[in-house]
């Protein structure tokens, strides 16, 4: 399958190890070519099931997986013939060391492997095709349907059933296979010589210190998050009465506007500081202005392009699925796709005009405008310099697009408010979406590694995820969960087997980069107040990193946008100073914080407990009424 240079290779390699870097560059161009094929057929077949959830889309996809993992295992063993790590040439070691790194695929057990992509998939379709079926809205799934409501309504008992509902449509459906999934994946990881699959995500950032250096980063931001935990719980029991919160200081995790209380914006309106000053509904306005989903990526395109990025070729319109297809079903949660031939790429979004969907449309095509900047590079360097930051170019333009002076640029804002009200107001929106998600973003993968090293397992899944979300979130459950439940389930990133702490890490750097970027666009304005619309400085310094790919370490292309090798949370607090120093004086009577433990009792909605009262009253009348009846007819 290697054709005469690689049975050469391997003929010389079995008397002695290869030291000639030439040869070493032969094989890893030839390498280059044939993934080419390879991969863009098995992404065009990944994309075909995910686009529809077939059995026979599944079979291609998995055959087509099976067949990649055969040449990933030939070519690691045609790679170990070379002498790579004494290479004098630091790219070319590179290539090698990922041509060798195979994970899973090192498997010796083929049925192992198709265990887990067949597990992944159909973890994945019930997570795409679970219904919640509501008595006033009929049968609902997660997009639009179920979103709709978390996001709209503001009836406690609405959207209990909502919450509960999507949990026992999805993630209870997922215990049994999940906890094989687990078993099939550490199992075939151990064949890298990793401990388990945890070790193995956790390597794709090369720093050793990675689990440490993320726990000091969290540590860091808690008492900014601490501070806007306070007043929000202050203002949500002003409005859903204080009787339905646990005296521990949780709030109950289904009154955030979001499936997974990940991120808030959706209830701003509910939390607004200066309700006077000014603050729009951009959803509101999009829908007054007739936006289509078309239009929402050109508004994307012309962002990007704005500051010197690609526009998105005609592949990327032509095979896009930016629209739910009514035909079949389809995974809606929105995503990303490189098809490895430099000019196919597509986004996959059920896409709807609502203002967190037009923040999603900037995401996917951030992550586009990267594949782009990297096109050039051989494939194996074709990725973020690491995973967050793929996902922290996805999200740093959400940072100027959403400032008054941008929303005004794009005529979703009239006048750009100058009164420091108005600023606080936007402030605190930001910190909704961009501080809210920080413990949401740093605790799934501390459920995750837990439960990969085996100090979580399948008898307290749900306890220790409720752990994590009451010690660090500071939310707690609405109703009581046990181990019949699996509420990580119902978080796509669980099925879907995406790890999630790119996203905590992306948090903290986009804000490192806005701040970088700004610099260089000389921006005057205060860094949450900073567009880098129309700026190609700032976009040329961008691309510095962006060409990189993962070709050097991530320390080089975080070097090459701040200046700085290392992470650092202090860009994102000073962002939101202001912010905090307004919080604290809010907070001021408040006891901030919450117990480590979740609360041990529930709170229940008195209409509910009024339910349940009638219903016991009821049936205790319906006992007594049979039995004297009874009585009475002897
Ligand atoms: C909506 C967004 C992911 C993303 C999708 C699904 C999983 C990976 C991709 C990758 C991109 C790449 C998402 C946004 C912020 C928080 C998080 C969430 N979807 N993915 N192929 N987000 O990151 O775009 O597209 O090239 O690595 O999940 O929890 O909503
Ligand atoms: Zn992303």
């Amino acid at each position: 399958m290697w054709g005469a240079l690689i049975l050469g290779v391997l003929f010389r390699g079995a008397l002695t190890q290869i030291s000639d870097e030439n040869l070493g560059w032969n094989f890893v161009n030839e390498y280059n070519n044939k993934v080419g094929s390879l991969w863009n057929e098995n992404v065009k077949k990944s994309w075909n099931y995910y686009t529809n959830l077939t059995d026979y889309n599944l079979e291609v996809m998995t055959n087509s997986t099976l067949q990649m993992a055969e040449f990933d295992k030939e070519a690691a063993k045609n790679a170990s013939t070379f002498a790579h790590d004494g290479f004098g040439n630091a790219t070319l070691k590179r290539l090698f060391k990922k041509i060798v790194n195979i994970g899973f695929a090192a498997t010796n057990d083929s049925e192992q492997l198709k265990a887990i992509s067949n597990l992944e998939a159909d973890l994945t379709g019930i997570y795409s095709k679970g219904k919640v079926c509501l008595e006033s809205k009929g049968c609902l799934q997660l997009e639009p349907g179920l979103t709709d409501i978390i996001t709209n309504s503001r009836s406690y008992e609405e959207l209990l059933a909502v919450w509960k509902g999507w949990r026992d449509a999805s993630g209870k459906l997922m215990r049994t296979k999940y906890t094989d999934f687990v078993k099939a994946m550490n199992a075939a990881i151990k064949f890298s010589g990793f401990n388990d699959t945890g070790e193995y995500w956790r390597s794709w950032y090369e720093t050793p210190t990675f689990e440490q250096d993320v726990r000091t980063l969290f540590e860091e931001l808690e008492p900014l998050y601490v501070e806007l935990h306070a007043y929000v719980r202050k203002r949500l029991k002003e409005k859903y009465g204080k009787d339905m919160f646990p005296e521990t200081g949780h709030i109950p995790a289904h009154l955030f506007g979001n499936m997974w209380a990940q991120q808030w914006s959706n209830i701003y309106d509910l939390l607004v500081p200066f309700p006077g000053a000014s603050s729009v509904d951009i959803t509101a306005k999009m829908k007054e202005q007739n936006y289509n989903v078309t239009h929402m990526y050109r508004v994307a395109e012309d962002f990007f392009m704005s500051i010197g990025m690609e526009k998105m070729t005609d592949a990327f319109w032509q095979n896009s699925m930016l629209v739910k297809p009514t035909d079949r079903d389809v995974v809606c949660h929105a995503s990303a796709w490189d098809f490895y031939d430099e000019n196919d790429f597509r986004i996959k979004q059920c896409t709807s005009v609502t203002e967190d969907q037009l923040l999603t449309v900037h995401h996917e095509m951030g992550h586009i405008v990267y594949y782009q900047n990297y096109k050039h590079l051989p494939r194996l360097f074709r990725r973020g310099a690491n995973p967050g930051f793929h996902e922290g170019m996805a999200d740093i333009v959400s940072l100027s697009f959403q400032t008054p002076e941008h929303m005004k640029v794009i005529g979703l804002l009239d006048e750009v408010p100058q009164d420091s009200d108005s600023d606080i107001n936007f402030l605190l929106k930001m910190a909704l979406d961009k501080v809210a998600f920080l413990p949401f973003g740093y605790l799934i993968d501390q459920w995750r590694w837990s439960v990969f090293r085996g100090d979580t397992n399948s008898s307290n899944y749900n306890q220790h995820w409720w752990d994590l979300r009451c010690r660090f979130q500071g939310i707690s459950s609405p109703v009581k969960r046990t181990e019949e439940d699996f509420d990580p389930g119902a978080k796509y990133h669980i099925p879907g087997n995406t790890p999630y702490i790119r996203y905590f890490v992306s948090f903290v750097v986009q804000f490192q980069w806005h701040e970088a970027l700004c610099r260089e666009a000389g921006n005057t304005r205060p860094l949450h107040r900073c567009d880098i619309y129309n700026n190609t400085n700032a976009g040329n310094k961008l691309r510095e990193m962006l060409r990189m790919g993962s070709s050097k370490p991530w320390q080089d292309a975080m070097e090459a946008i701040t200046g700085q090798r290392t992470m650092s949370a202090k860009p994102l607090v000073n962002y939101f100073d202001p912010l905090l120093k307004w919080l604290k004086e809010q907070n001021k009577e408040e006891n901030t914080g919450w117990s480590a433990s979740c609360p041990s009792s529930i709170p229940t909605p008195s209409a509910l407990a009024a339910g349940s009262a009638n219903l016991f009253i009821s049936i205790t009348c319906f006992v007594l009424c049979v039995f004297f009846a009874f009585f009475q007819i002897r």
